[in-house]
């Protein structure tokens, strides 16, 4: 037995249904309590009616439990520094101790300002006629110069961008402008409505004085106290790295590389705080190094997401490729989780069989006929568990060859 198989799931109004997830092979489900305030305390009972939802059908088929929070989110205020941040804290203190109370100890958060992960299209074609999630600076720097018009923004591009992107604007119609604002403006995932620009703008100035330094300490503040709440009722917290991870919209962006993940570790030494080790995330940057940083964090890794992205023209162009065909070695990632988790056995740190789910996954086949969340539609997905399960059988068996007569 390998890695932890689950699928995200979006809650009852998620097309893709749990028995699909059970079909796709999966025993872990990820999920979270979308309706819920940002910031409210998820109380024990909003939590149990959630999980028993999930375990609803474990006595006629294979039981499917509740793995992985994901995301516990963290509230702007929490973010900035502000004074009402202490009150967010304590809920989110709170909130933990509920999850371990119904016995769920995995809890998945990221710290990006404002905005989740980012893309520009959601429809991308692939040569095989399925759909994949792009993002392509040019058309981000449209969206910044052009559309949303944020104060100072050519100064962030080099010039000969930001006029490329405004000749390509000229040559837009409404709907393909409203097409791309839309697609940036989508907020989490897991809701379907988009920020207004006027909104977004006023979220975006609330950051002016929140640099690279100011948002490491608001994060190393807010981990410093709710790692040691969640180690204490048994609960690892572990961040998610920033989507794409490099600066957006003038906002600061604080878990992108090897470095970042460094230091938030050194800010508060214990196993509670932990990371959601995201190949597709981390993997844009060819200069984050996976199987390394994988080895390097070894026990402080408590959720896997394996996918990943292939970067195009330019350094900043990419696509989400098949779960095995893009710039992140799988295999190497792989044979190191297997590692991973055959040390864990030998030293009894950590969870044994780390939960994993194929993030995102191409619209194919039937699903091109669906409306299902960007990235999470089922058999995309299905077919990326399928080939890492794949990959991580023929690992383990030719890492321990005894396995084969058991
Ligand atoms: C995208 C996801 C992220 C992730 C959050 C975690 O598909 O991987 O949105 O859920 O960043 O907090």
């Amino acid at each position: 037995m390998g890695m932890l198989q689950t699928m995200r799931w979006f809650g009852p109004n998620d097309p893709v249904s749990l028995m699909d997830i059970r079909q796709a092979g999966c025993s872990g489900v990820v999920t979270a309590l979308h309706h819920i305030p940002v910031g409210d305390v998820w109380t024990v009972e909003e939590i149990i009616y959630r999980k028993q939802l999930i375990e609803s059908q474990n006595d006629t088929y294979s039981p499917l439990t509740w793995s992985v929070v994901e995301s516990l989110p963290v509230h702007e205020a929490i973010k900035k520094a502000e004074s009402s941040r202490e009150l967010y804290i304590e809920n989110y203190k709170q909130s933990l101790r509920n999850l371990a109370q119904a016995g769920i100890r995995t809890v998945c958060y990221n710290f990006m300002p404002v905005l989740d992960w980012s893309r520009t299209n959601l429809a991308y074609e692939m040569p095989d006629g399925s759909l994949a999630l792009r993002f392509v600076w040019l058309d981000f720097i449209l969206f910044d110069t052009c559309i949303l018009k944020r104060p100072g923004a050519e100064q962030d591009y080099e010039p000969e961008l930001v006029e490329s992107a405004r000749m390509k604007f000229e040559r837009m119609n409404e709907g393909q402008i409203q097409e791309l604002s839309n697609t940036v403006l989508l907020g989490l995932p897991g809701s379907e409505e988009a920020f207004s620009l006027h909104n977004f703008q006023q979220l975006l100035d609330q950051y002016q004085e929140i640099g690279d330094q100011e948002l490491r300490k608001n994060l190393y503040y807010f981990i410093q106290q709710v790692a040691p709440v969640a180690e204490e009722v048994g609960v690892n917290l572990c961040i998610h790295p920033d989507d794409p991870p490099y600066r957006l919209l003038g906002l600061p962006r604080v878990v992108s590389t090897e470095s970042d993940l460094d230091q938030l570790m050194a800010a508060c030494a214990i196993r509670s705080n932990g990371i959601t080790f995201c190949t597709g995330s981390l993997g844009v940057r060819p200069d984050n190094d996976l199987p390394s940083i994988l080895r390097k964090f070894g026990d402080r890794i408590h959720f896997l997401h394996l996918r990943t992205t292939k970067r195009e023209d330019h350094p900043r162009n990419f696509h989400e490729a098949d779960h095995l065909a893009g710039d992140v070695d799988m295999y190497a990632v792989v044979k190191a989780i297997v590692e991973e988790q055959n040390r864990r056995k030998l030293t009894g740190v950590g969870e044994i069989n780390i939960p994993m789910r194929p993030d995102h996954g191409h619209q194919m086949l039937d699903d091109l006929k669906k409306k299902t969340y960007p990235g999470y539609s089922a058999i995309g997905r299905l077919r990326g568990l399928a080939e890492i399960r794949g990959l991580e059988i023929a690992i383990e068996r030719s890492l321990n060859p005894q396995l084969a007569t058991n």
